[in-house]
């Protein structure tokens, strides 16, 4: 049957739950995701004076044709965004700067040192999003940046994410999207602290110093990232979710909630409704955690539809900034970024497309109803409607753009080494 037969019959099932497809696909093609750079090249970046990754980040796998130059990561991201529906936006970390060459330190960075993405995000209508990046570098080696104990280490780190802002402002300014720059930091104990309180205060000092230009809302967003432990910081985060919670309602900054960030099983989608009830917007970092903060490709699981549901069905869309976070090198990192980033659309969709007749039972304190169509709803025919939406966004549907990767992958990717 063909795609436009296929989807002709699911339109009339969901009409007959009361849904308008026409009218979801419209809301899901204005949502943006915000894809992050570092899948490209294992979160390596541009920079002359060869760090190694750090922080707690691991990335495992050794896939060959992983991007080398910017311009490779550029082609790659081209092939990618043309196997995705919809606009969307690229996550920029500081060290994917381009330094022609020249060893440019982390409190040098510039907004002309980003003026090739500006230029490419403006030829393809993307925005972007921006993060200071305060790991992989020796003033970062002992695991402390912005709550180090030595003043001048701080200063350090103060000083990029200050430059860091003024990038995400230069890149609103120019694309006319405002940007979401991100802070996040490395900085923790492997080993249980003396002192828990010392850290926590120096950082909320350097926050504060860091954000201290106002910087229209329009051009950039900030947002500070928390997490309860990391590999090497086992024991202790400086930056908790507590400590950020309360930075953000008190400094208005938004909160970015991370996946992979919490313990194995706690998720992210229950925080998105409590927290908005005191920021105005958040930010989210859609990941996949696989017994640890693992970034895994993000795939069509229960924990991502919960996500989507909450932004979709709240109609939070305009709230809640979308961004995906993970690396994988043991498998073609284009494919990684097409899978994961339209699953993250694909969950959207089935979110939106959910009978509203599951929350008129709710209403109704009818919740045998409520669970009968919520799980009737697990095999209405999405996929259908997936299939149209993508062809009429002239992208590929069902998993014909694994062709192109395929193609790609031999004709370019094996070339590198
Ligand atoms: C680390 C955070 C952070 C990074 C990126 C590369 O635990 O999730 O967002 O993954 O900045
Ligand atoms: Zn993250």
């Amino acid at each position: 049957m063909s795609i436009a037969n296929s989807f002709s019959l699911a339109q009339e099932r969901y009409a007959a739950l009361g849904v308008d497809v026409e009218h979801e696909l419209k809301t899901l093609s204005t949502i943006p995701i915000s894809l992050h750079c570092w899948q490209g090249d294992d979160v390596g970046g541009f920079e002359n004076f060869g760090g190694t990754l750090g922080g707690g980040l691991a990335v495992t796998g050794n896939y060959p044709g992983k991007a080398r130059t910017p311009d490779e990561l550029r082609a790659d991201l081209d092939l990618t965004l043309s196997l995705i529906p919809g606009k969307h936006r690229l996550n920029l970390h500081a060290f994917y700067g381009e330094f022609g060459g020249k060893m440019v330190d982390r409190d040098a960075i510039a907004p002309e040192h980003f003026k090739s993405w500006i230029a490419w995000a403006k030829k393809n209508g993307l925005g972007l999003d921006f993060n200071p990046t305060c790991f992989s570098h020796p003033k970062a080696a002992d695991g402390f940046t912005l709550s180090h104990p030595d003043k001048s280490i701080r200063q350090f780190w103060i000083e990029h994410c200050i430059r860091s802002r003024e990038i995400g402002a230069a890149m609103g300014q120019a694309l006319g999207k405002t940007c979401v720059t991100n802070v996040w930091i490395p900085d923790g104990y492997k080993d249980t602290p003396a002192d828990r309180v010392a850290p926590r205060a120096r950082l909320a000092e350097s926050l504060d110093a860091v954000f201290k230009k106002k910087i229209s809302p329009k051009l950039n967003l900030d947002a500070v990232e928390p997490k309860l432990f990391g590999i090497g910081s086992e024991s202790y985060v400086v930056g908790s979710h507590e400590f950020y919670l309360g930075y953000a309602i008190t400094r208005k900054k938004l909160l970015c909630l991370d996946a992979g960030h919490y313990h194995p099983t706690e998720g992210i989608a229950d925080k998105i409704s409590s927290v908005l009830q005191y920021l105005p917007e958040i930010l989210l970092h859609v990941s996949r955690g696989v017994r640890w903060d693992s970034d895994h490709v993000v795939t069509l699981n229960d924990d991502l539809l919960a996500i989507a549901r909450e932004v979709a069905v709240n109609g939070f869309e305009p709230r809640v900034h979308i961004g995906l976070d993970y690396f994988d090198a043991s498998i073609n990192r284009v494919a990684a970024w097409t899978i994961g980033t339209r699953n993250m659309l694909r969950a959207l969709l089935i979110a939106l497309l959910e009978t509203p007749l599951i929350r008129t039972a709710e209403a109704a304190g009818d919740f045998t109803t409520r669970l009968a169509l919520q799980e009737e709803a697990k095999t209405l025919p999405f996929g259908a409607v997936w299939d149209h939406y993508c062809e009429s966004q002239g992208v590929p549907a069902g998993e014909h753009w694994l062709t192109a990767v395929k193609s790609y992958e031999k004709n370019v990717l094996s070339k590198r080494n």
